[in-house]
């Protein structure tokens, strides 16, 4: 029998919810504490995903300090009450775009969230990374945080395009802050896509930061007037990319406490948030501590995408 979906959505594009094209991470909570089973699943299936592996209550501290700074910006309906993050119709989202407000921003959602800071960088992650990798660990200094209110979510990627300068063993991990119905939209995994090295070859060997020296748009990213011609987007229709590359889209409904972490070639994006509520993330990197580190993530200010991750090459 078919499992019963809402309307699903993914870049406005409504996802064929038969059981032939979606479905349900596969939990591997099971696995967590016998490494050869959890390292085999991993190779398996790009992906684990790890219900209940934080502590809930330490998640939803980290949760209140992100709905408190948002409700600080005015951002929030101040008909409900702030945990709940509901977003205040016609909120001034415009600050965003000043690049210093955003950093700012973002810093005091992640950086001057302790809760946060210790979740993703300390404890049982990091026990869970060492044990992983089998070896001692390192982190990337920039935390990529997400705050999604309703619209589109992220498009179809593999993070190598994007990171991919370091580690090839280097691993993603999307954490929830707020328990996540398919209407708010959570993170999805394309089955079986880290399996497809060969057909992606092209893209997986692609780096949003080379350009094209000899091409017209040089100057524009030299000068910094735009920060990239390509933006490392697999493709904009998650619905067409499925039928193309055969798997069905994997996620789940998450709630506080659960983790997730994939490797750089599986590919993945997000459900769109149909809902009033916002959808906070984090997404964080970790590699064993004895392989080479893209650098443009690490430091107290990582360069980033900015100017000087920019490379030209002749193509
Ligand atoms: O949270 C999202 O919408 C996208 C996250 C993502 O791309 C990642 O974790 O690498
Ligand atoms: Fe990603």
């Amino acid at each position: 029998m078919n499992a019963t979906y809402p309307r699903l959505l993914a870049k406005g594009h409504e996802l064929d919810s038969s059981d032939a094209s979606f479905g349900e991470l596969r939990r591997s909570d099971d696995a967590v504490h016998d490494l050869a089973a959890l390292r085999a699943r991993f190779a398996e299936d790009g992906y684990l995903y790890l219900p209940g592996f934080l502590d809930r209550a330490d998640v939803l501290e980290a949760r209140r300090h992100i709905a408190g700074v948002l409700a600080a910006k005015g951002i929030l309906d101040p008909a409900h009450p702030v945990i709940d993050a509901v977003k205040k119709e016609g909120a001034d989202l415009s600050f965003l775009s000043d690049p210093r407000l955003a950093v700012e921003f973002m810093n005091s959602i992640a950086k001057q969230n302790p809760a946060m800071q210790r979740i993703i960088y300390s404890g049982k992650i990091i026990q869970l990374f060492t044990d992983f990798f089998g070896e001692s660990i390192r982190h990337f200094d920039f935390t990529w945080v997400r705050t999604m209110g309703r619209g589109f979510g992220t498009d179809p990627h593999c993070d190598t395009v994007y990171m991919g300068r370091g580690s090839s063993r280097l691993c993603t991990l999307w954490v929830p802050y707020g328990d996540i119905t398919y209407d708010i939209g959570g993170l999805m995994i394309l089955e079986g896509s880290h399996r497809q090295e060969q057909r992606l070859k092209n893209y997986l060997s692609r780096d949003v930061d080379l350009y094209c020296e000899n091409r017209p748009e040089a100057a524009k990213i030299r000068s910094g007037e735009i920060p990239w011609k390509w933006g490392g987007v697999l493709s904009n229709n998650p619905q067409s990319l499925r039928t193309h590359l055969g798997g069905r889209w994997l996620s789940a409904e998450y709630r506080m406490g659960d983790v997730l972490f994939f490797g750089m070639r599986t590919v993945h994006a997000s459900l769109d948030n149909q809902s009033p509520y916002f959808r906070f993330s984090t997404d964080t990197r970790y590699q064993p501590a004895s392989e080479p580190i893209d650098g443009r993530w690490i430091g107290e200010n990582p360069i980033g995408h900015g100017l000087a991750a920019k490379r030209g090459m002749i193509c």
